[in-house]
């Protein structure tokens, strides 16, 4: 949502037309022959986008602290995808477009596609074949394809409700890690944020269903994950699966993140890292340094410290 695309320009002259309308006391039909201007002009930019795409990279929409978009993030930097990413400010797509990331634009073939899950395996269709060695990881086994699932959902849900719980308590680290800072994010966004901030956090908080309560029950829940994932490493297995990297295991240490704060999320290429451990409030500290010193912890910061290249 760049103010340069004249995408974002349409929407906001759509928003702003009633504005006018009233301002200017226009009448009924002056409204309705400016309601369709804005209708033609809308399809004449929808259509020059889909017949001269600027550029015939694939883009990532994403917001950049979200662990679903590093998943994918991370999975497209393993396969060695040239790709380009669109960030945004979080929960503002949702709001304004309905739509949440990550979503994975391919210009060149007018195709967009949502959800993590499905944008893998989408990945696996156009390079499992092509890239074959270093896309190798995104084969989607039965086996991976399960586990896949389970933490989609049982972690990443569970683990963001808890993280946000922790995270809301500090409102200038919640600004910083929605983006304020992040020089790729559209300037507009970046001021309108501190603004919107208080509409937002209400926002997450219905829409998650963030409240004291359930982030103490999702705090057990992600630990019960955890301990799924210790059980698995109980045999010296080297990956979730065995001695071979896929991407379940890129899924659980994207996923698994949030609880463990990885100086290198988003593969370094982030401005705004993850606080230090070591200043994070009581009891969100004690939480994060135990969930660092499990196996399956262990096996995250691992996974981050040599698996993670941007
Ligand atoms: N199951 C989806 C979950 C996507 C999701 O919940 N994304 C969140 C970010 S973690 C989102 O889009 N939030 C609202 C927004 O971007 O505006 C996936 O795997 O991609």
């Amino acid at each position: 949502m760049r103010l340069s695309d004249p995408r974002t320009l349409h929407a906001l002259m759509l928003y702003l037309l009633p504005v006018l309308v009233a301002w200017t006391g226009w009448g009924a039909a002056a409204a309705i022959v400016a309601v369709l201007l804005l209708a033609l002009v809308g399809m004449v930019i929808r259509l020059r986008a889909t017949m001269n795409p600027a550029s015939a990279r694939p883009r990532l929409h994403t917001i950049s602290y979200s662990h679903y978009v590093e998943k994918v993030r991370w999975c497209l930097d393993h396969a060695g995808i040239d790709y380009e990413e669109v960030p945004n400010i979080g929960i503002l797509g949702v709001l304004l477009l309905g739509r949440t990331v990550p979503v994975l634009e391919l210009p060149a073939s007018r195709t967009c596609v949502g959800n993590s899950a499905e944008i893998l395996r989408l990945l696996w269709g156009l390079h499992g074949h092509e890239l074959s060695r270093r896309a190798a990881f995104l084969q989607p086994t039965d086996e991976a394809l399960a586990l896949e699932q389970h933490l989609d959902r049982a972690l990443g849900e569970q683990v963001r409700r808890w993280a946000y719980q922790r995270l809301f308590a500090d409102s200038s680290l919640t600004l910083q890690l929605w983006g304020v800072k992040e020089p790729t994010i559209p300037g507009w966004q970046r001021v309108l944020l501190p603004l919107l901030q208080p509409v937002l956090r209400m926002a997450v908080r219905r829409m998650l269903r963030v409240t004291p309560e359930s982030a103490s029950r999702a705090l057990e829940r992600t630990r019960a994950v955890f301990d799924e994932m210790d059980a698995r490493f109980a045999d010296g297995r080297r990956y979730l699966l065995g001695d071979t990297l896929s991407f379940a295991d890129i899924t659980f240490a994207s996923l698994g993140a949030l609880a463990v704060l990885p100086t290198n999320y988003g593969g370094g290429r982030l401005a705004t890292r993850f606080p230090a451990v070591e200043s994070l409030s009581s009891p969100w500290r004690e939480e994060v340094m135990a969930f660092r010193q499990r196996p399956s912890g262990q096996f995250i910061l691992r996974m981050y410290a040599r698996e993670r290249c941007s």
